[in-house]
């Protein structure tokens, strides 16, 4: 089966537009650097990439018959608010679990950005003292239950959508638009830098792009930046999500340990936490660019999109083992979204 076989139900505007980033590349003044904004995907929410991720999610929730989705994140998750606008848009409920994934102390980061907005839309948030961990959690199994319990009908929804068995659709979908977007540009990337955390949206992007080098397209490199500081388990996780992906649209081979490139060096001190390097990234594409990136996804891997590009920071650059971003290299960056989050860590700036 090709991409193209999958049921996809709109969520979002469209492809999501791309431009580039003309004084952030000046002021590099290395590899042009361009973005494509799945911050701006959606009228749901304000969107993000898991709008674009359950859109493949939603044609089987609405075979299923479930009247409720299950889902979970962290106090900020932009991921369990997305659900609870496609929840709403659907005319389901949503019933989230909001784990403590941050030691964040700032005294409203339960009741300010994502998690507001969910509870606004209906959501039946749950908090839960639990820390952060991208594996299935007891927490959402037994809310699934709960559910059942009651009468209802669940729909999990696992972390990030990752490991749905069609949580990674959305991204090999994106692969597509940026090829088709690239003719209509005249321009094309070689390089495509992207946050990783629960996985499936690089794993989409290593799995679409080599299908479309396998049908006879140009070879790019696609840089995840790690921005949790469990790297080990992130490249499994990438690496199982990529080929299962590869498995569904008959990629024919296995995706490589080298497809799987996740870079440390700007993941901070810890998931949600920003270092000087976070900061620093948010404020110079923000003053440069008027672009706004958040402190727990984004902020994170345009830090590492600066030093890869800009060469400054030869030691963060050279952790990941796999060198900068040459001069001549044109550049995507993949804006996920997550800004909602910044309500919760206005002490930083
Ligand atoms: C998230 C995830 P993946 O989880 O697919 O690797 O994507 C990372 C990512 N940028 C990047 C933004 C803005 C994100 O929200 N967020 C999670 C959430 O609960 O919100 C799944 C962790």
């Amino acid at each position: 089966m090709a991409i193209t076989d999958f049921e996809r139900y709109p969520l979002t505007f469209g492809p999501s537009p791309v431009h580039e980033l003309k004084r952030l590349s000046d002021h590099l003044g290395g590899a042009r650097v361009w973005a494509k904004r799945e911050d701006v995907n959606s009228g749901l929410a304000f969107g993000g990439n898991k709008t674009r991720k359950l859109e493949y999610i939603v044609p089987d929730i609405l075979a299923s018959g479930a009247d409720t989705l299950v889902s979970i994140g962290g106090y900020q998750s932009n991921h369990t608010r997305q659900v609870a606008a496609v929840a709403a848009h659907l005319g389901l409920k949503s019933r989230l679990v909001q784990e403590r994934w941050v030691d964040w102390d700032d005294p409203v980061n339960d009741t300010v950005g994502n998690i507001e907005l969910s509870r606004i839309m209906g959501a039946e948030v749950h908090l839960d003292s639990a820390g952060f961990d991208i594996g299935i959690r007891s927490s959402w199994e037994n809310a699934i239950a709960e559910v059942e319990a009651a009468g209802g009908k669940p729909y999990p929804i696992p972390a990030g959508a990752s490991e749905h068995k069609f949580g990674a659709l959305g991204f090999v979908n994106w692969a597509y638009e940026v090829a088709e977007q690239e003719k209509e540009l005249g321009v094309f990337f070689d390089t495509i830098v992207v946050c990783t955390v629960t996985g499936s949206t690089h794993a989409g992007m290593i799995t679409g792009f080599a299908a479309l080098e396998a049908a006879g397209g140009p070879k790019r490199q696609v840089i995840g930046i790690d921005a949790s500081a469990t790297l080990e388990k992130t490249r499994d996780q990438v690496k199982r999500i990529a080929n299962n992906a590869a498995e569904l649209i008959g990629l024919g081979r296995e995706i490589t340990d080298a497809e799987v490139d996740i870079r440390p060096g700007w993941e901070g001190p810890a998931y949600g936490i920003p270092d000087e390097s976070t900061v620093n990234a948010i404020r110079t594409t923000a003053e440069l660019e008027g672009v706004i990136l958040d402190p727990v996804y984004e902020g994170k891997s345009m830090a590492g999109l600066l030093d890869l590009v800009g060469q400054a920071d030869a030691d963060r650059r050279n952790a990941g083992g796999r060198g900068a971003v040459g001069k001549d290299s044109t550049v995507l960056y993949a804006h996920l979204g997550g800004q909602l989050a910044l309500n919760a860590y206005s002490s930083i700036f």
